[in-house]
């Protein structure tokens, strides 16, 4: 018999170290973690078997299919949006996105049961035309903006669509048509801070890179404006939000995608609230304007009200809380010279 698992690809990446974080404080579980690099040692988590290989490698995934039963899929793997802007050509995460889905497909034919397909999108699939634009829709809805001007932002919007057509529309014209068994389920992520990994290739990232300098000491120059304004997150909100909508029962589920907010900062209220906790940190403003175009193209907040209407969602952490009682404490903490 082969051991049920939980599949989480991109282990290594932020969203995955606090995912298995929190898996590795539950027993009940068996992860196999798959990463193009090692998996990282500090993700020591209970049940974790970790698999470097890329999701494009067939013999990868048949390899863990031989072992494994694959029950639910957390893709995180991804290449972030000013990464991709600099490969475009490998950057298009949907064909590794497709090749899951057809994976969890074939394994829910296998085991009977559908298989749930955690997908994090990104606020990365709007594309608001103008600054005016963005100032007068405020907290934009799913169905609206839905025009990314990033390679990232395109790809993510497509897998979204694919997982939606698995779920509701897969074999229509089929005599025999039956259900692809694919419980997809996607999460459109504002910009992500968290307090023990940095982000890499990210357009949001100068909130990360701005906190983590500061408490390293380092002088930072944030290459965004000081009006510059999207929705962020911290981390732990994030997995929360991963785990209520994996849990709850498909149908309660109105749609595939939600928006999950948090809080709607300026790069100029980031460094406030980073100067309150880190007094001496050294933070000027240097727009790179190519990247700032990209930010400019995000909304300035999301409506989530249809994820709290079907599943209840509402974050723990304003932005006062989140850098005052997570960010500032745990990064500090985290640098910390150790004895
Ligand atoms: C990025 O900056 O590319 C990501 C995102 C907003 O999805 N953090």
């Amino acid at each position: 018999m082969r051991k049920p698992v939980i599949l989480i690809t991109g282990a290594n990446g932020e969203i995955g170290h606090g995912l298995i974080e929190h898996f590795s404080n539950q027993d009940r579980h068996d992860i196999v973690a798959l990463d193009l690099r090692p998996v990282d040692d500090r993700i020591a988590a209970a049940n974790l078997t970790s698999i470097q290989g890329d999701i494009l490698d067939d013999n990868v995934m048949q390899r863990i299919v031989s072992e494994f039963e694959i029950h639910v899929i957390y893709h995180l793997a991804a290449m972030l949006s000013t990464r991709s802007e600099y490969a475009p050509d490998i950057a298009h995460n949907v064909n590794g996105t497709l090749n899951l889905i057809k994976l969890a497909h074939e394994q829910a034919r296998w085991h009977g049961n559908p298989v749930r397909f955690l997908f994090p999108s990104s606020i990365a699939a709007y594309g608001m035309p103008d600054l005016a634009a963005k100032a007068d829709a405020g907290r934009v809805r799913e169905d609206a903006w839905n025009n990314p001007t990033t390679m990232y932002g395109c790809n993510k919007l497509y897998c979204e669509q694919i997982g939606r057509y698995y779920s509701t529309h897969f074999r229509q014209l089929a005599a025999d048509r039956t259900p692809s068994g694919v419980d997809f389920r996607s999460l459109r992520f504002p910009g992500l801070i968290s307090a023990v990994t940095l982000p890499a290739g990210g357009t949001s990232d100068y909130a990360s890179e701005m906190v983590h300098a500061a408490a390293q000491g380092q002088p930072y120059a944030c290459f965004v404006r000081e009006s510059s304004r999207i929705p962020f997150m911290a981390m732990p909100d994030a997995i929360k939000a991963l785990k209520l909508l994996s849990e709850v029962d498909e149908s309660a589920l109105q749609q595939r995608t939600y928006n999950v907010g948090s809080f709607s900062v300026s790069a100029g209220e980031i460094r406030d609230h980073v100067m309150r906790a880190f007094p001496k940190a050294e933070i000027t403003f240097v727009p790179d304007k190519p990247r700032n175009r990209i930010v400019d193209s995000w909304p300035a907040d999301v409506d989530d009200s249809a994820a709290t209407r079907d599943w209840n969602w509402k974050p723990d952490y304003d932005a006062h809380r989140a850098f005052s009682e997570y960010l500032a404490p745990t990064i500090s903490e985290f640098y910390k010279p150790r004895t």
